[in-house]
C-alpha cells in the first residue's frame, strides 16, 4: 500500500479536475485552489477534507474508493509532506494553463 497514484490515474484526475475547474471556475485555477483550500478554514492549503470535497465536486471516485483516491493523491503530491496540497504543489501536478502568473 506504499506506491502512489500512477500515471494513468493522474492523468484522470487531471481531466476531472480541468472539467469542474472549467465548468464551475471559467477556468480560473487560482480561484479554484482558493476556493478549495479555503472551505473549511483559512490556511490556504488544501487538507484532506477538502481534497474529498473537490474530488466529489469533480466527479472522481465514488464514495468508496474516494478516500483511497485522496490518500494516493496527497501521497503524490505533498512534496513537504506537511499533510497539506499548498498551491505550488497543487499547480506541479494538475494545473493545465501553467504560466498565466509568476
Ligand atoms: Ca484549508
Ligand atoms: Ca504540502
Amino acid at each position: 500500500m506504499s506506491e502512489g497514484a500512477n500515471e494513468e490515474q493522474i492523468n484522470e484526475l487531471k481531466d476531472k479536475f480541468k472539467n469542474w475547474v472549467d465548468a464551475k471556475f471559467g477556468g480560473d485555477w487560482d480561484k479554484a485552489f482558493r476556493y478549495t483550500a479555503n472551505r473549511n478554514n483559512t490556511d490556504n492549503t488544501i487538507n484532506r477534507e477538502e481534497l474529498l470535497w473537490a474530488l466529489r465536486q469533480a466527479g472522481i471516485g465514488n464514495w468508496i474508493t474516494r478516500s483511497a483516491w485522496a490518500d494516493g493523491i496527497i501521497k503524490e503530491v505533498d512534496k513537504n509532506s506537511d499533510g497539506n496540497i499548498a498551491e505550488a504543489e497543487f499547480n506541479a501536478i494538475f494545473r493545465q494553463d501553467k504560466g498565466t502568473d509568476s
